[in-house]
């Protein structure tokens, strides 16, 4: 009956991609194919669509690798040796990750497993923290409270 109508509506309303992810197909495919024409990181992004990128140093261990972080619809974060070009990893994309920026160099990335340890050197670290929350939120929703118990 009209119950099941309004379920059914909201659950259609919901499963809409929000925000920063909101693009409609003809978009998409007009961005992507710019993107595969234009940017040479698009071998390492699954077809997936390229919101932000940009260097960043990695800190692990002593060193500090020079990275390029691609922020992709999926969502997906990659990181690629592109002195190299070759694809070095992904940080894990989840409701859990939290970025947090420390001043306009130095982030991390807290995931339920690692924290990564970012360096942007020209300064956007507070863009980059937006940004990661931005598309975690149109993918997950609101952060969940800690929890205090
Ligand atoms: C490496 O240190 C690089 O920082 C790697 O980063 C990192 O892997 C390795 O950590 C770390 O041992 P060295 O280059 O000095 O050997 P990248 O993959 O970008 O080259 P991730 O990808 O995990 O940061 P381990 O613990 O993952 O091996």
């Amino acid at each position: 009956g009209l119950a099941l109508h309004e379920d059914f509506d909201r659950t259609t309303i919901n499963a809409k991609p929000v925000g920063i992810l909101d693009i409609s197909t003809q978009e998409m495919h007009k961005r992507l194919e710019t993107q595969r024409k234009s940017n040479e990181f698009h071998q390492f992004v699954d077809e997936n669509l390229i919101l932000k990128q940009g260097y960043i140093e990695k800190k692990k261990g002593l060193f500090a690798r020079k990275r390029m972080f691609l922020l992709t619809t999926g969502p997906h974060l990659y990181y690629v040796d592109a002195a190299n070009m070759v694809l070095k990893g992904q940080v894990p994309f989840s409701k859990d990750m939290r970025p947090e920026a420390k001043n306009f160099k130095n982030f991390f990335i807290h995931t339920p497993n690692r924290s990564y340890i970012l360096e942007d050197t020209s300064g956007n670290a507070p863009d980059w923290c937006k940004i990661v929350e931005e598309v975690r939120e149109a993918t997950y929703g609101p952060p969940s409270q800690p929890d205090e118990s």
